[in-house]
């Protein structure tokens, strides 16, 4: 359930470094490293699944959990209004990391970020 050659796996074992924010049986949440706004964290299952669509549903209720303790968590700590909660499934929709993982976005108004579309 752990690739040798996957960047999220080995942030998951400790082999490579990452500036931690939360952690249980089944999920590690991280900052990300590209940041596209203060406290841009993601969060990434244990478990190597490619693509949302290939991960057992069991693991749902496990990522909701940790957005909302994620989410609250640094909302609070940067001072956030918003949050978007988004994540890319294969190349042509963007996801460089072939491990899957959500993106938190801390949003504050007037950021000038257009993430998601505006309703
Ligand atoms: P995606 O396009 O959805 O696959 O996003 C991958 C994200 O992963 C991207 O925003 C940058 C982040 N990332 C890639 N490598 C590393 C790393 O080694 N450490 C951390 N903290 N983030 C990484």
């Amino acid at each position: 359930m752990s690739q040798s050659d996957c960047i999220f796996c080995r942030i998951v074992r400790g082999e490579i470094p990452c500036a931690q924010i939360y952690a249980d049986d089944h999920v590690l949440s991280f900052l990300d490293i590209g940041p596209v706004n203060r406290g841009h964290a993601l969060i990434v299952p244990g478990e190597h699944h490619r693509t949302v669509l290939d991960m057992p549903a069991r693991l749902g209720e496990h990522i909701i959990a940790a957005q909302q303790r994620v989410g609250r968590a640094i909302m609070e700590a940067t001072g956030a209004e918003g949050l978007n909660i988004f994540q890319n499934n294969f190349a042509t929709a963007g996801q460089v990391v072939f491990h899957v993982h959500w993106h938190l976005v801390p949003r504050f108004p007037g950021d000038g970020h257009e993430l998601w579309p505006q309703g």
